[in-house]
């Protein structure tokens, strides 16, 4: 299998710490999301993604999965061991409700190409923008999924789910954007736990290939 991603990317972020977990080996294929335009805008990577955003796990037999949830989900159901995903209905819908508040409600709204549109079409200074990402990441965001979490040492009990795939990623960003969150108390004990773990150690930004 191929992954299409950017080391720098929460979202190829949290599919790389999903396949360390599992213990399953891909190959990295680098996308710049910032030369030549973006080469996630790039027709080559149209293909694989007309959303023009990575992740993009690329199947042996050619098959293309894109969203990373779609993609974790696909890899829970293929490498069940250890499951991300609790087959407790009501513990799988508290894990994939921390996944989606972090997915649908935080990332979007700092991700690069709204980012982008912020400062260039809409002409916001930095202060402007500076402020929109902390509202949207921290009072808008992080705030409600510590309310979310039990106070566990990983997400939801003693070992790493969906949640903590999504949550860790999402704390990189908030460091990237100086976004403080240090008052969330249970975030911050997630966050001390999966630093202990190769799975996410591995996954990093700054220990894949293409890092900067
Ligand atoms: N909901 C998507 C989000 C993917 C996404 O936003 N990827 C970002 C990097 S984290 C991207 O490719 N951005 C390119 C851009 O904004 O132009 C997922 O979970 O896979």
């Amino acid at each position: 299998m191929r992954l299409y991603g950017y080391f720098r990317s929460s979202a190829a972020y949290r599919v790389r710490i999903a396949l360390n977990l599992k213990g399953v080996a891909v190959e990295h294929v680098p996308v710049h999301l910032l030369k030549d335009g973006g080469q996630q805008k790039l027709p080559t990577h149209l293909l694989r993604n007309p959303q023009a955003l990575v992740p993009v796990l690329e199947l042996d037999d050619g098959t293309l999965l894109t969203q990373s949830l779609a993609i974790i989900e696909y890899l829970d159901a293929t490498f069940p061991c250890p499951h991300l995903i609790p087959e407790d209905p009501v513990l799988a819908a508290r894990v994939r409700a921390v996944a989606l508040a972090i997915s649908c409600e935080i990332h979007p709204l700092n991700n690069l190409r709204v980012l982008n549109y912020l400062k260039g079409q809409l002409c916001q200074p930095k202060e402007a923008v500076d402020a929109w990402i902390s509202h949207w990441m921290l009072n808008g965001g992080l705030e409600a999924v510590e309310a979310l979490l039990p106070g566990d040492e990983f997400c939801f009990g003693p070992a790493p789910t969906l949640a903590d795939c999504f949550l860790i990623p999402q704390l990189f960003n908030a460091k990237r954007f100086n976004v403080p969150y240090d008052g969330l108390a249970r975030i911050r004990r997630v966050e001390q736990s999966c630093e202990k773990l190769g799975a996410f150690v591995k996954a990093h930004p700054a220990h894949q290939p293409d890092a900067e």
